[in-house]
């Protein structure tokens, strides 16, 4: 019997960000949206180790601003070779290319004065906050006792007020309000909870050190959906006319490993605790190269995202495959659209 020598045909070496060869999937079912909802830059990704004036191993997971002068500044997690993360910042002029990288560590981990910070700080969302004349940032902190959320400020990204942490352990996957609501500060984040799955939740807070006030906003579905038992915000909610929009991952628990993708939901304007919408599909997932190779594969994950001056054009800024880091645009008033069209309210604790 001959066989034939193209059932190999679509298994090809590659050699990943991190100069490791791996082997590339085959063909993957392509993005069914007509046309897609969220577009792949031809540029991707923009950023990897290759451009980092030090060495590290990978960087991916950015938040992301705009700043007074209209630029973009990243704050990107860069994971160094012991496996432990800090952060860093990356400025450009169109949020696409010529990025201008710190020469060192923008924000390192302060075990001596944050001992919840001894594995690590990651994952970084960044809200401005106009009232303060500030930027917030919300990031993982990996203390011994698993990874808890912390809170920084800052005006510049070059000096930075720690508030410290803010979450225990288990938690992760923040981001805060850009205002005030009846007085209190409103905080999303992703609480785990031992064989009860990871949700996402609301905390409250009048000074943003004391949390209180804490409401379930976002369940994890359960059985075959892709969001099933573990979701998390992805970059902080994008303020529209018609309510706080939200990207949120759903981890897809399979016998080859996590699938990560990206969901929508909207929440009312007035009381963000309250979902008016929730998407069934996912509206993005690991299909390129770079996503679905890396140090974790097939995982596409946002921190961050930018807003054109047309007030609609997105730029998501999202890690893939924990190895580099890649830019999706889309337009808001589509993602409002297709959430219209295919979402149905949610209610918690009802499904
Ligand atoms: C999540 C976070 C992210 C990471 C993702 C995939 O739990 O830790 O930092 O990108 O897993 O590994």
């Amino acid at each position: 019997m001959v066989l034939s020598s193209n059932i190999f045909n679509s298994v090809e070496e590659l050699i990943t960000g991190n100069g490791r060869a791996k082997t590339q999937k085959s063909v993957m079912p392509k993005n069914n949206h007509n046309p897609p909802l969220l577009r792949r830059h031809l540029k991707n990704p923009i950023l990897s180790a290759a451009d980092w004036p030090y060495p590290m191993n990978t960087v991916f997971n950015a938040g992301a601003t705009l700043l007074a002068d209209g630029s973009t500044l990243l704050l990107c997690r860069v994971e160094d070779r012991r496996g432990h993360s800090h952060l860093c910042a990356a400025r450009s002029e169109n949020g696409i290319d010529g990025w201008e990288i710190d020469p060192q560590p923008t924000l390192m981990p302060d075990p001596e004065n944050y001992p919840e910070e001894i594995w690590g700080i990651e994952d970084p969302r960044i809200t401005y906050i106009p009232d303060l004349k500030k930027y917030a940032i919300t990031y993982t902190s990996f203390s011994q006792g698993g990874p808890g959320v912390s809170l920084a400020l800052t005006e510049d990204f070059r000096s930075f007020e720690r508030i410290g942490d803010i979450m225990t352990p288990w938690d992760k996957d923040a981001a805060l309000l850009p205002r005030r609501f009846d007085g209190n500060w409103k905080l999303i984040h992703r609480p785990t909870t031992s064989g009860m799955g990871a949700h996402i939740w609301m905390a409250s807070s009048p000074d943003l050190r004391h949390w209180g006030d804490h409401r379930l906003i976002l369940e994890a579905r359960k059985g075959s959906w892709w969001d099933a038992n573990k979701i998390g915000l992805s970059p902080p909610p994008i303020e529209t006319e018609r309510g706080w929009l939200i990207l949120y991952h759903g981890v897809r628990i399979t016998a080859a490993g996590s699938i990560y993708r990206l969901g929508l939901a909207l929440f009312d304007l007035a009381d963000p605790a309250r979902c008016l919408l929730r998407g069934d599909e996912w509206v993005f997932s690991p299909e390129e190269t770079y996503e679905l190779s890396g140090d974790v594969d097939d995982v596409v994950f946002p921190c961050g995202y930018t807003i054109k001056p047309d007030g609609d054009t997105l730029y998501l800024y999202y890690g893939a495959a924990d190895t580099t880091l890649a830019l999706a645009t889309g337009s808001i008033r589509e993602l409002l659209n297709w959430l219209e069209d295919h979402g149905r309210p949610f209610v918690p604790y009802t499904e």
